[in-house]
């Protein structure tokens, strides 16, 4: 498959993240998404009532915006855009104009994406991943994925939607020392993956050999604190 620019293959599907070692946050008995801000009513609308949308399949690569890309994943789950307007939009104040939405996990991390964008052909509520049921490495119980965007986009853990009138202002995590270091990322604020749009000021080119190299770093870690492979199996 051809690779939007400045990306690499990689092996399998890594669990990759600001979590690093840590282990995946533990799902909730009766796992919720809330939805607030704007003037929305707020609410919290049980994981279990996705089952009442219609069923949305992709099939796509997830692209990294260290440089990364795991290929042909098929997610399973509800459009977004079907959430969005049989959900969220019949609790918006009217009037309120609706820009920017924040998709935040249950470990705290937080992603804004443009309305337009979220509102995407491709972008899922996914709670399937090839077949199986989400498990904590890739964002149990359900995750955002958009794949046309970078995977930073593409909040895991879901528990929480914010509606925004315009950006928020730059918040990614509630731990300072991540925060800081998302900021100095700077995300761009599409992060279109065929636009390379990593950063939101600097140059792809500029960034490309310096995020390749956190790469390793950061996937050896968030495997530590991940679902291990037994590998006292020799036959694998
Ligand atoms: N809740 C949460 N979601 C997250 C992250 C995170 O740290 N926490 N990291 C993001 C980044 S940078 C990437 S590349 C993808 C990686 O998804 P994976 O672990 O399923 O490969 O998750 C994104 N979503
Ligand atoms: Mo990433």
């Amino acid at each position: 498959m051809t690779l939007p620019p400045g990306q690499r293959v990689i092996a399998g599907f890594p669990r990759f993240g600001t979590h690093f070692h840590r282990p995946p946050p533990a799902v909730p008995a009766n796992p919720a998404i809330a939805i607030a801000g704007a003037g929305a009513e707020p609410v919290a609308v049980p994981v279990a009532d996705l089952a009442r949308l219609p069923r949305r399949e992709i099939a796509a690569d997830f692209h990294c915006v260290a440089g990364w890309s795991a290929e042909n994943l098929r997610w399973e789950g509800v459009a977004f855009s079907d959430f969005y307007r049989t959900i969220i939009e019949p609790r918006v104040r009217p009037g309120a104009s609706i820009s920017h939405i924040g998709f935040v996990g249950l470990d705290g991390y937080r992603s804004v994406v443009l309305l337009e964008d979220a509102l995407g052909d491709d972008v899922v509520i996914a709670d399937r991943l090839n077949s199986c049921a989400l498990d904590g490495d890739h964002g149990a119980p359900v995750r955002l994925v958009s794949p046309s965007q970078y995977g930073f986009i593409s909040t895991k853990h879901l528990c929480r939607i914010e509606l925004h009138t315009s950006e928020p202002a730059a918040r990614y995590h509630p731990s300072p020392l991540i925060d800081f270091g998302l900021r100095l990322v700077w995300p761009h604020a599409r992060a279109r993956v065929w636009e390379e749009e990593r950063h939101r000021h600097l140059p792809a080119w500029l960034l490309r050999p310096i995020y390749r190299r956190i790469i390793s770093p950061i996937r050896f870690a968030s495997g530590r604190g991940g679902h291990q492979p037994d590998l006292s199996d020799s036959s694998v």
